[in-house]
């Protein structure tokens, strides 16, 4: 399935039910009093948080909600049923912006299980009993119920995670992924074999894989600034560089101009600088690259998936710093 973050929604809330025009009967049916019951109220909208980011992907087909409505009144006074509420489940991190009929209404969804009224249902119409009176004891009044709310919403979706995942293509940075949360993602030994953003559970903390980033990305190239947003809702940024790489420098600026260009803000989060694959280099290479590293970023460390050791190391190293942006 293709990975989903935008999309546009037609919602309805349920229209209210009809109240009706009854009358009661005595045992020879001759006709009493009023007796026409009121409609059911229709069902109002909510959204609601889920933890699963393919969640707006099963809309593509189907992109149009309505609630249920409510029930139309019956004899004997009887109330129709309300419709039932809807839930549409959109992933935490989306924001929610009314496009039509008036582009108002920006809803944030931060938390799991974090509901939203989005649409009121409409009210239900009253019976004829409602409108008796002293000077009108046989009313032949009803109204119908009114109409639910409607309207076209946009849905886009900006992954909140605790750390994510950036650096050049091929870095490495879905193979960590896959160590540190058994997510199971596509690994190959190729640029852009990521193409949409994978999470993974990691004690307690969402990990974020982003698709590699190159020159040029806040302008366009390569996947471009798509994925550019979603890095503003990571709290922590885990930047990964080659070890196979000449110029560790050089690759590290590149990333770091994209963030800027795109958002200044980015280049304030918090950042590990990880060396990766580091098996692919001698041991005396290894420490002119950390000490080289040391001077773009103080929080500097190298790992190998192969070296369980180096896995241990960052492991307890995330963990640490993690914990740390939310003391
Ligand atoms: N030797 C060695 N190879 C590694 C290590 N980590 C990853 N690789 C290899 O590096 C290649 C790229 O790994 P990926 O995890 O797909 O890289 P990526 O950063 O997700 O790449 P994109 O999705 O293209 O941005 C794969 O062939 C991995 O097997 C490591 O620690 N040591
Ligand atoms: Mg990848």
């Amino acid at each position: 399935m293709t990975f989903t973050d935008e999309i546009i929604l037609n919602i309805c809330a349920g229209h209210g039910g009809n109240g009706v025009v009854r009358w009661h009967r005595n045992r020879r049916n001759q006709k009493g009093g009023p007796a026409g019951g009121d409609g059911g109220k229709g069902g109002d909208v909510y959204l609601r948080g889920v933890r699963d980011i393919e969640v707006l992907s099963r809309y593509i087909s189907n992109p149009k909600f309505k609630a249920s409505d409510g029930g139309h009144g019956g004899g004997n006074s009887l109330e129709g049923s309300d419709g039932a509420d809807l839930f549409i489940d959109v992933p935490v991190g989306s924001v929610i912006t009314q496009i039509r009929p008036e582009d108002h209404q920006m809803i944030e969804i931060r938390k799991e299980g974090e509901s939203v009224k989005l649409l009121q249902g409409g009210r239900g119409g009253f019976g004829n009993e409602h409108f008796k009176s002293s000077r009108n004891v046989t009313p032949i009044e009803q109204t119908d119920g009114k109409k639910g709310e409607c309207a076209d919403f946009r849905v886009e979706l900006r992954l909140i995670a605790d750390a994510g995942f950036i650096g050049f293509p091929n870095a490495g940075k879905s193979t960590l992924l896959n160590v540190l949360t058994n997510s199971g993602v596509k690994v190959g030994n190729y640029s852009f074999t990521t193409l949409e953003p994978n999470l993974g559970a990691f004690k307690g903390y969402i990990l974020a894989d982003i698709p590699g980033l190159i020159k040029g990305a806040s302008s366009g190239k390569g996947l471009g600034d798509k994925f550019l947003r979603h890095i503003m809702r990571t709290n922590m940024l885990v930047h990964c560089i080659s070890a196979e790489l000449d110029d560790i420098e050089a690759a590290y600026n590149t990333v770091r101009k994209e963030l800027g260009n795109y958002d200044p803000a980015l280049l304030n989060k918090k950042e590990i600088l990880l060396i990766t694959k580091s098996d692919t280099i001698g041991s005396r290479r290894l420490s002119d690259l950390l000490a080289e590293a040391q001077t773009l970023n103080p929080n500097v460390l190298s790992i190998s998936v192969l070296e369980d050791d180096s896995i241990k190391a960052f492991e307890y190293y995330l963990i640490h710093e993690l914990k740390g942006i939310y003391r």
